[in-house]
């Protein structure tokens, strides 16, 4: 198949037919829309509606294409199978850029360039890079049309891969574009360009997965515009997900006094009819998507959810800080999801409507995975190839996906469509760590709580490409998305803290669901067993719940946690709470380490909190 087999006139009409005008009327739009296509010269351009016959006809043409495979109506309705290039399956993070005017505004996590320098590079990339292809411009917003202020974005691409996915991970169409054109100069959009930066000469054949082996992913953050060139995996290519909604945002949220985290929002229902919302933050594939979905175990409480990744914190007229979801699917870990481990993820994937990338195909059309029931004979895995239970290669990429609509969501709560968002009681901050780490402290206070983010560790996952298992310090688990310094950032948070009135902020624990025993098996069960954790979380909020204090924080007592039904011997309670004063001894030289990394940008209260801790450590 070749793009030159799509008649153009027909899609030009049917475009039409769905009411949109191929423009628009905003002139600053318009003018940039053209400008983009004089610079990379697509055959044609089409503006995205959200429309049902849109989606068809997208669909269609990725399964012509090769791109996609439409798995079983009776398994999975109007949901299909990707494979990736096997150099494009993760974020790339040394490829991602922060172009700040001046280098110490990218600060010493993100890497920088010359803003002038890195457009004069990409403008030659991007010359000529959509040639034989569609050009799509995406209008989208991030969060509520209806909010106070809506986050518009517009998202140019040629991938319609890219297309199909914007549309179940954000609010795109029609109703967006018109809304920019109502409010005209006021609208505030982020131009987002993307290219796979694979043109087609005229009758050259297109591959399922084009991409480039040059990427960069790039951020202009006082222009508040994203430039993304070379891939198409969703962390690079979805320029609404990380690179707007955290990147950029985070730089708004600085500027204007709120918070864009890497965080999932969850509602609890204690039994006597108590909610609380909690946000959470952790690395990218350490289970956000789970806990957000989480089946609780423990009687009586209820766990609704509202994301799983990306929390946007503004204080509201109670002085309370409330939290909306910006996204409106779900781009969730595939390998390990399951009926035990996510059975809401289930529920919500086999409503259909979804894409699975990098998961392998079943003879029977369906998907699978590494940690899925129903092991299939046989499968193609994710690179194409035969594959059985006895092969040596994993049928599924670490790091495969799938996109599906949060609407779909049995556990939904009907608050995330709330352009206000929720109060949020509780942060939790977690990362993967074998050792050191209780399963769950308490800070002392928002300052403490903000030295804890500040200095989360996590040992690296496949959701980016690089070494895999390593301990990474991962700041707010937001390392990879901090739009500008890291220091400026913490100091952002503190500020947050000074300004509020401590008892409406929402208190911060620090969790670890993956410390080890000496023989390498997981000391706590997690998945819907981390609902004790919650409870205790929410009991210590109430404050009814027992602690004891280490010099890390509040710990629970071994009698505080709610463990009915749970097979734990006091000795694996005692090792999964234990601060052990020889692990964090061993802990500050790194913490030291990474505080030096930011050098005056350093916030004193975190040096304060740190002196602190050396002091009850006896050190
Ligand atoms: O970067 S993605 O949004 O594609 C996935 C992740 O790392 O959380
Ligand atoms: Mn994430």
């Amino acid at each position: 198949t070749t793009h030159s087999t799509e008649p153009t006139a027909t899609t030009e009409s049917t475009e039409r037919t769905d009411g949109l005008a191929a423009g628009t009327t905003h002139a600053g739009l318009q003018a940039w829309v053209d400008e983009v296509a004089a610079l990379t010269t697509p055959d044609e351009v089409v503006w995205v509606t959200g429309s049902e016959a849109e989606w068809t006809r997208l669909t269609d043409r990725l399964v012509a294409a090769g791109t996609f495979t439409r798995l079983d109506e009776r398994k999975k309705p109007n949901s299909f199978y990707a494979a990736s290039s096997p150099n494009d399956v993760a974020r790339v993070e040394d490829r991602t850029f922060t172009c700040s005017a001046e280098e110490k505004d990218a600060g010493p996590t993100n890497n920088w360039m010359d803003p002038q320098e890195m457009k004069a590079i990409m403008r030659g990339l991007y010359a000529g890079s959509m040639r034989g292809r569609t050009m799509y411009v995406i209008p989208f917003v991030m969060g509520h049309l209806n909010a106070e202020n809506p986050m518009f974005g517009v998202e140019i691409t040629d991938s319609e891969y890219v297309v199909v996915s914007m549309r179940v991970m954000a609010r795109c169409g029609v109703n967006v574009l018109r809304r920019i054109e109502e409010l005209g100069d006021d609208a505030r959009y982020v131009p987002a360009l993307h290219s796979l930066g694979a043109p087609l000469e005229p009758g050259e054949s297109d591959v399922a997965w084009p991409c480039s082996d040059t990427k960069y992913i790039v951020q202009f953050p006082e222009e508040r515009m994203i430039w993304s060139y070379g891939s198409g995996y969703g962390g690079n290519a979805l320029l609404g997900k990380k690179c707007y909604s955290l990147r950029i945002a985070s730089v708004m949220a600085r500027d204007e006094g709120w918070l864009a985290e890497h965080m999932l929002i969850l509602k609890l229902t204690s039994p006597q009819q108590q909610v609380h919302y909690v946000a959470a933050a952790f690395p990218s594939a350490c289970g956000k998507t789970n806990l957000a979905m989480l089946a609780p175990t423990i009687p009586g409480w209820t766990v609704e959810t509202l994301g799983d990744d990306i929390a946007w914190m503004r204080f509201g007229d109670d002085g309370r800080l409330y939290a909306v979801n910006p996204e409106f699917g779900f781009f969730g870990v595939a390998p390990g999801t399951n009926e035990t481990t996510n059975p809401n993820a289930m529920r919500t994937i086999e409503r259909g409507n979804s894409v699975f990338t990098n998961v392998a195909l079943t003879d029977d059309g369906d998907v699978w995975w590494e940690g899925l029931e129903n092991e299939p004979a046989h499968a193609r895995s994710w690179k194409g190839e035969d594959w059985t239970p006895s092969s040596s290669e994993l049928s599924s990429h670490p790091n495969s996906r799938y996109c599906t609509p949060i609407s779909q969501c049995p556990i939904l709560a009907p608050e995330y469509d709330d352009p206000r968002g929720v109060p949020i009681s509780a942060i939790l901050f977690g990362g993967r760590r074998k050792t050191t780490i209780p399963l769950v402290t308490e800070s002392r206070d928002w300052t403490h709580g903000t030295f804890m983010g500040a200095t989360l560790s996590s040992e690296t996952t496949a959701a980016a490409v690089g070494q895999v298992g390593v301990v990474r310090r991962d700041p707010m688990a937001m390392l990879p998305f901090i739009g500008y310094n890291a220091g400026d950032y913490f100091n952002h948070w503190i500020g947050i803290g000074k300004d509020a009135d401590a008892a409406k902020l929402p208190k911060i624990f620090y969790v670890n669901w993956f410390r080890r025993d000496e023989d390498g098996g997981f000391l706590w069960p997690g998945f819907g067993e981390n609902s004790r954790v919650l409870k205790w979380v929410i009991e210590r909020i109430e404050g009814t719940a027992a602690a004891v204090e280490t010099p890390i924080g509040h710990v629970p007592t071994p009698e505080s946690l709610d463990l009915s039904g749970l097979d734990l011997t006091p000795e694996q309670l005692d090792a999964v709470l234990a601060v052990d004063v020889d692990e964090w001894r061993a802990e500050i030289p790194q913490i030291e380490e990474w505080f030096a990394r930011f050098g005056d940008n350093l916030p004193v209260q975190l040096r304060v909190e740190l002196d602190g801790l050396k002091a009850r450590l006896g050190l």
